[in-house]
């Protein structure tokens, strides 16, 4: 009896202790291995949606994990329609003048029509970004089997595939390696020689033509309206026969096989397509022909956790990470009680931004770089009124810093076709960008005038810039990219125009992104033509340099358009007091000065920050995608972290409804649906749970600012701050446990949590630490 007691009492002291760990945070303790963050699953894919998306920056693929039959659909960046082309219009800037004055004089269906005529890109669209080829592989005799795995772990970024058939265990590993340059399949059997199969390539394209050799395929496809061909092989080593029949290599007999991808297209830059794919894949694989799997995924796990292991986040984590995550997901919407999820959406947005934008790539288009439709939704291109932007939202702040060079190697590029659109459109100097870009780097005015004409594109842009700097304190950094910026002044300075009713500069003809169509001084426009200025102001004084320039925007920011506050308690989207309380709209672009941009804070302009609050009210929590994303973001500023989360809550719901639509939220490999996937809204999502903890854009560093009730434990390691600043911190009950604060450039730091505040000199290199109350530690 004694002993039954006493057993009892152990274990019932156990199952506290373990219920205890599962429902805190792990202790902190930074230096520890990073948790296992997994995306897991029972079944093969069955839509695209459901496949893993691997990537190295340009070269992307989706891996449906099937058993009986393996796909693998699969992209390279630079594969669009079309040729190099400017989309200028020539001559539209006589036309300026006109619909201006049509503007100020409110007749508006005037100024679209006459726009829509003389203002517009030539041609109209732009075009659209291409899938590449699939590689199918059929097992044979593997339509029975058990212990069905798939997943993609996110710590070596590597997905990976295992089931039994006839007692034999097979496994499949599929990278997409930045260092070589390619795609990597390595296929295992427990069972000796106990691997068959066939494995070929194909594509959608229309003309496109496959040659199989001894042990390579060779696909080649030309895309429909354009110049471009891609060419791509890949190439098998097995300790198996390979033969080949039917367009297809044919391997028997084997018990390991590891497959080489490489794609490549004749796209060298925007105005040159002479590049040579025929050479460039043969020479990328003969780089690995003498090397084995081993090597090439230690390669590629060292190359990726460089980035990876930068950073971590928890928020504990109470059993469920081991759950299927198509389920979790489910989950989510009925209990949200799985705040290991919110972390894996955080860490799976930074895997998303290592796949799909490294140094010398494109950035992510609207789909990243994964698209499998000849054509796909929006191009699949770039949009600047919110989407491509949100893209590199986190990237500094979850510490990928160089993550963001490919958005500036896009600015250099607009800055040459921007600067014709600028001349031919508008008679200024400088360069602009307008709504949508593609591969050509087009920056005219596209598909129709009351969204197409949208002028904030180069300003928003060149905030990134100035954004980088902040974080990083790089001045070898600005002063290369400082042009940029500064000549995207130069053209503001000359376009903006004095308007006639009111005597403020304003932004004419533009639009408030998507609504309301043509007007004469949108609110967005001038917030983000005054953050421009000001940041060229202080770029150049840091740089010591172009101050002649630079004095002369002072006095314009004064004269443009302010911020006001409307009838309804709003802040208003135009000049006119003509909100409706009742529009739902999902874009909220005048609220871009709550964020990204920080004109409207709780500190230096309260008033406005009401009615800023006021309008997403209006607006409502309804929304898809990047739409709900930017809404957290807001909410998070707004520091009502609870309200953000109710809105994370949506984004983390599942996109098929019960009723079998498809509406906002996540597919099952957690892909945002917007619907379709749009991949803007995993990193807006995941920029606003960080500024559910963090905030430095008012010159101090607010820890747990939106801190959601949800959320009351966790840490974070290697989160970045303004200033050039790393953190590691922890908090418990809701409440800040402790602080590290890495200083990598010097100077002085500004720390804030509640009603604490405390100011001190930082050495470069010096690591400060803190406890809960802000005292110092040793
Ligand atoms: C903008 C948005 C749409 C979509 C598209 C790619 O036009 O209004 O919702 O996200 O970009």
């Amino acid at each position: 009896m004694k002993t039954l007691n006493n057993t009892y009492i152990i274990k019932s002291l156990l199952l506290v202790l373990g219920l205890t760990l599962m429902f805190c945070a792990k202790p902190k303790d930074f230096s520890e291995q990073k948790d296992d963050f997994k995306l897991v699953y029972t079944e093969p894919a069955e839509k695209w949606t459901d496949a893993l998306p691997i990537g190295n920056g340009s070269l992307g693929a989706m891996v449906f994990g099937g058993v009986a039959q393996e796909h693998i659909q699969f992209n390279e960046e630079t594969l669009w329609r079309g040729q190099p082309h400017d989309y200028a219009h020539e001559g539209a800037g006589e036309y300026l003048a006109e619909i201006r004055q049509l503007l100020t004089e409110g007749k508006s269906r005037e100024a679209h029509k006459l726009a829509q005529e003389e203002f517009m890109s030539e041609p109209l669209k732009q075009v659209h970004y291409q899938p590449f080829g699939d590689i199918y592989i059929d097992f044979k005799n593997h339509e029975n089997y058990t212990n069905y795995k798939r997943e993609l772990n996110l710590n070596d970024a590597i997905s990976s595939v295992s089931y039994t058939v006839d007692d034999a265990n097979y496994t499949r590993e599929i990278l997409s390696s930045f260092p070589d340059q390619i795609i990597a399949i390595n296929l295992t059997v427990s069972k000796e020689k106990a691997l068959n199969f066939d494995v070929w390539l194909d594509a959608i394209h229309d003309d496109k033509s496959v040659v199989t050799s001894n042990d390579s395929q060779t696909l080649v496809v030309k895309v429909k309206g354009g110049v471009l061909r891609g060419v791509s092989t890949l190439k098998i080593k097995t300790d198996g026969s390979v033969t080949s029949a039917n367009g297809t290599l044919q391997i028997t007999n084997a018990s390991k096989a590891t497959m080489f991808l490489s794609a490549a297209t004749n796209y060298i830059d925007f105005s040159d397509v002479s590049g040579n794919p025929e050479t460039i894949v043969p020479e990328t694989l003969s780089k690995v022909e003498n090397t084995n799997y081993k090597k090439i995924k230690l390669n590629h796990i060292q190359d990726y956790q460089a980035l990876y292991n930068r950073f971590e986040i928890s928020f504990g984590d109470n059993g469920k990470s081991n759950n299927p995550t198509n389920q979790r997901i489910l989950d989510f919407s009925k209990t949200p009680d799985d705040p290991h999820l919110v972390a894996l959406y955080v860490e799976y947005a930074r895997y998303l931004t290592i796949s799909s934008s490294r140094p010398g790539t494109k950035p992510a288009t609207l789909q990243g770089i994964w698209n499998d439709k000849l054509t796909p939704p929006w191009f699949s291109s770039y949009t600047t009124n919110i989407n491509l932007e949100m893209n590199y939202w986190p990237v500094e702040m979850y510490n990928l810093s160089e993550c963001h060079e490919p958005l500036f190697d896009l600015i250099e590029d607009l800055s040459i076709t921007g600067a014709k659109v600028a001349k031919e459109h508008y008679n200024a100097d400088g360069w602009i960008v307008h709504h949508n870009i593609d591969i050509w780097r087009g920056a005219a005015p596209v598909n129709a005038s009351h969204h197409g004409i949208w002028l904030g594109g180069a300003a928003w842009l060149s905030t990134h810039i100035w954004e980088h700097y902040l974080y990083t304190q790089d001045k070898a950094f600005l002063e290369k990219r400082y042009p940029l910026m500064r000549n995207a002044a130069v053209f503001y300075s000359q376009f903006l125009y004095e308007d006639p009713n009111t005597g403020y500069l304003i932004s004419s003809p533009s639009n408030s992104p998507e609504i309301g169509g043509l007007v004469a001084g949108p609110t967005m426009d001038h917030q983000l033509i005054r953050a421009l200025f000001r940041s060229t102001i202080e770029a150049s004084k840091i740089l010591g340099a172009d101050q002649e320039f630079t004095s002369s925007l002072q006095p314009m920011i004064s004269k443009i358009a302010p911020n006001k506050i409307g009838k309804h308690g709003q802040l208003q989207e135009w000049m006119e007091d003509k909100d409706d309380p009742e529009n739902h709209h999902r874009h909220v672009s005048h609220l871009w000065a709550v964020h990204p941009g920080n004109e409207i804070n709780y500190e230096d302009t309260p008033d406005l920050m009401k009615a800023a609050k006021q309008s997403l009210e209006y607006r409502g929590d309804n929304g898809t995608g990047w739409s709900l994303a930017w809404k957290i973001n807001f909410w998070s500023r707004f520091k009502d972290g609870n309200h953000a989360y109710k809105l994370l809550h949506k984004l983390l719901s599942p996109a098929e409804k019960p009723d079998g639509k498809v509406g906002g939220g996540s597919y099952p490999n957690l892909f945002d649906a917007h619907p379709p996937f749009q991949i803007d809204g995993n990193f807006g999502g995941a920029s606003g749970i960080l500024e559910m903890i963090l905030q430095s854009h008012l010159g101090k560093i607010e820890l747990l600012p939106a801190l959601p009730d949800a959320l009351p434990r966790g840490y974070v390691s290697g989160i970045v701050a303004r200033g050039g600043f790393e953190l590691n911190f922890s908090w418990e009950n809701s409440e800040l446990k402790d602080v590290e604060i890495l200083s990598k450039q010097g100077g002085k730091c500004t720390l804030s949590y509640r009603d604490k505040h405390i100011e001190f000199n930082t050495s470069k290199g010096k690591t400060y630490k803190f406890d809960g109350n802000l005292n110092s530690k040793p």
